[in-house]
């Protein structure tokens, strides 16, 4: 039977014949090369007859590094499925699937659209996996094809990373450059070979490589000046300065001069100064490009220069003689600057000689730092407004208390001056002037509200907070002054000096489960307080004594003290007078009452016979009066009611004495003069 080929069929054929003699070609050419074959054959089992159902197949080459493994297939006859899911080749490069196949390819088919892509990465593996199932209905010749091991040129791959050129060879590539370029440690970059060591060399000129053209791409140049101590490197820049910069001015190409023990300066801009004294008399000055730009680059003279020192030695100080450059081994005199001394000087030295070096530099340089007052110590109930305050010259601190029952007694405001001590306003030093936090005074709950309160009366908590009580015989007032002081009646504790007495405060009922009680430490009466021909009546002159609690006392909004009076203050008025006394035909009262009564001039009121003397005074009113039981408790004014933070409430008198029979409107009770007492109350209190 003869059989007729097709056209079509026949082209395949040249084709097959066509890659055969090159493969043949190659396998005769290069036999083997190393361990690897450089080419062969691979193939279905059983082809060309046919394969048979579960027949299959892994092949796998690696190629050697610089070269890829291709594959070529000449035939390809599987049976033709979904997917090529029942037989299948499939070519790997590596782990990358690059190709199933399955059906019936013709050689043209396969050269156009497989071929190609049946390579390994260069240095990696090509494998081929056939696999066939049991379901063939015909007889496949399976495929046919060949591998061969190639060069990879590196020289084509974009990524290879050669500045200038580039040579392939079998198995690998090489860089080179231009003449007049070096290849770089990093095989790749092309640059300028450009440094220069100009030691020695006391005048002379630099310029960027290939001045006035263009300077090369990817350089690095390192330039030396350098000469002997004592003379110091003046550049001078005169003509054009054109370095590659970004538009934000940043450099992309830049001179670097870098001198010994100097600050490096980087330039690209326009603005190099003209002339830079480096005063040094070594220079390293480095030239660096990138891989792009044409800029013009830069061209300096330099000369040398004696080396001079410049002032000052070392910040915060002035040099004696002052000059604007010293010439080397010029002396001055180093002094720090006000409220500065010389740094960990065990004396708080502020002076010292230095002398200019060869180098340019002062010696020796010991630096003048500001004096330190350092952190106060605060008495009770003061601390600073701030925590950790700098310390050192000029700061300022300010004290402040720290309970709401104290306050400063002057300004708290101090400076650190120049001789480390903390200065006041008026200019005392903290020693000589410590602020102390005082007890508010002449304060309570009824100054928040304002409004007066008239008439004989029970106080109210917090109303009278500085009213102390003495409950057991003797029955009794007291105001407290201070938080260790009050101030109360001879007579009162009079025979009671050398015992100790409970005082209570904080109460306004005589059957308070919980007052707060006062132990006396010291009680101190008048020295001029006497009493009638020796005997146990009192004349009530200096009828005032002071009492020393044996601990401070917890102040708080029912125990504050009442203010003492101005000095200059009058005597006259309006005040108010208040106790646990007798209270009408009661031997005592249970609650703490309050009264207004008027202050009279003492001539206006009758003794009854008795003495009465400058030291007191006599109030009285309509309804209300002081009895027994009352004495030693305050009188103060304003009346309850009209007090304030700037009007407090003052100790005017203390309950003394009245004729017999108190209320009586004729009659008015006697007071002990608290104003003439001041200076005794503030000596007894400063010295107990
Ligand atoms: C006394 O016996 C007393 N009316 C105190 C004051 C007055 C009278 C007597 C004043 O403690």
């Amino acid at each position: 039977m003869k059989v007729k080929v097709q056209k079509k069929e026949r082209t395949g054929y040249v084709l097959t014949l066509l890659i055969m003699i090159v493969f043949c070609f190659i396998v005769l050419l290069f036999p083997v090369c190393g361990s690897v074959p450089l080419a062969g054959w691979v193939q279905s089992p059983g082809h060309p007859r046919g394969y048979d159902p579960y027949s299959n197949l892994t092949w796998a080459k690696c190629a050697p590094t610089g070269h890829k493994i291709t594959l070529t297939l000449l035939h390809l006859d599987l049976e033709e499925s979904f997917e090529c899911e029942d037989d299948a080749v499939k070519v790997f490069a590596d782990e990358v699937l690059l190709f199933t196949l399955c059906g019936h390819k013709s050689v043209k088919e396969l050269e156009a659209s497989v071929n190609p892509f049946l390579q390994s990465f260069p240095g990696g593996c090509l494998t081929l996996s056939f696999l066939a199932d049991y379901s063939n209905t015909e007889r496949h010749t399976g495929f046919r094809g060949f591998y061969t091991v190639q060069d990879v040129d590196e020289c084509k791959d974009p990524e290879n990373e050669c500045t200038q050129l580039c040579n392939n060879y079998i198995g690998g590539y090489r860089c080179f450059c231009r003449p007049g370029y070096v290849l770089d440690s990093d095989k790749h970059t092309c640059k300028v070979s450009c440094s220069e060591d100009h030691t020695g060399s006391r005048g002379g000129v630099l310029m960027s490589p290939e001045w006035p053209g263009p300077y090369p791409e990817n350089s690095v140049c390192s330039y030396t000046l350098a000469v002997e101590e004592g003379l110091q490197f003046e550049l001078t820049f005169k003509e054009e300065f054109d370095l590659e910069k970004k538009e934000n001015g940043e450099c992309i190409d830049s001179l670097t001069i870098q001198p010994l023990n100097g600050k490096a300066e980087t330039f690209c801009e326009r603005d190099v100064p003209s002339s830079l004294l480096t005063g040094s008399h070594r220079i390293e000055i480095i030239f660096k490009t990138d891989h792009t730009g044409t800029n013009r680059g830069f061209r300096f003279s330099y000369e040398t220069r004696a080396m001079k020192c410049a002032g000052p030695v070392t910040p915060k100080s002035s040099m004696n003689p002052q000059k604007a450059e010293y010439s080397t081994g010029n002396k001055v005199t180093v002094k720090c600057d006000k409220g500065h001394v010389l740094k960990s000087h065990e004396s708080a030295e502020d002076k010292y000689e230095a002398t200019c070096q060869k180098n340019g530099q002062w010696s020796p340089v010991i630096p003048c730092e500001p004096v330190d007052c350092s952190i106060p110590d605060c008495p009770e109930f003061m601390e600073l407004s701030e925590n950790d305050p700098p310390t050192t010259y000029l700061n300022q601190i300010s004290f402040k208390c720290n309970n709401k029952y104290y306050q400063l007694n002057k300004n708290g405001n101090f400076t650190c001056n120049a001789e480390g001590n903390w200065e006041s306003e008026s200019g005392q030093t903290l020693t000589e002037d410590m602020p102390k936090c005082e007890p508010v005074c002449g304060t309570n709950k009824d100054a928040a509200f304002g409004g007066r309160v008239f008439g004989g009366k029970p106080a109210a908590i917090e109303q009278i907070p500085w009213q102390l009580f003495h409950k057991k015989s003797p029955r009794g007032g007291a105001s407290l002054i201070s938080d260790f002081w009050a101030v109360t009646a001879a007579h009162v504790v009079d025979g009671h000096e050398t015992t100790t007495m409970s005082w209570l405060g904080g109460v306004i009922d005589a059957t308070s489960k919980n007052p707060v009680i006062m132990e006396t430490e010291k009680i101190i009466i008048h020295p001029k307080y006497q009493k009638v021909g020796g005997g146990s009546q009192s004349n009530y002159d200096h009828d005032i004594a002071l009492i020393k609690m044996s601990k401070r006392v917890p102040l708080g909004p029912n125990i504050r003290p009442v203010c003492l009076p101005k000095k200059t203050d009058e005597s006259e008025g309006e005040a108010t007078v208040s106790g646990f006394g007798r209270y009408k035909d009661e031997k005592a009262s249970r609650y703490l009452l309050y009264g207004h009564v008027q202050i009279y001039p003492l001539n206006e009121c009758d003794s009854v016979g008795l003495r009465v003397t400058s030291n007191m005074i006599c109030a009285g009113g309509d309804q209300v009066d002081s009895c027994q039981g009352d004495s030693g408790g305050p009188l103060f004014s304003p009346v309850l009611g009209d007090g304030s933070p700037d009007n407090p409430y003052r100790l005017k008198g203390i309950v003394s004495w009245g004729p017999p029979g108190c209320g009586n409107k004729s009659f008015k009770g006697f007071y002990t003069k608290v104003q003439n007492y001041l200076d005794w109350i503030k000596e007894t209190m400063e010295r107990n």
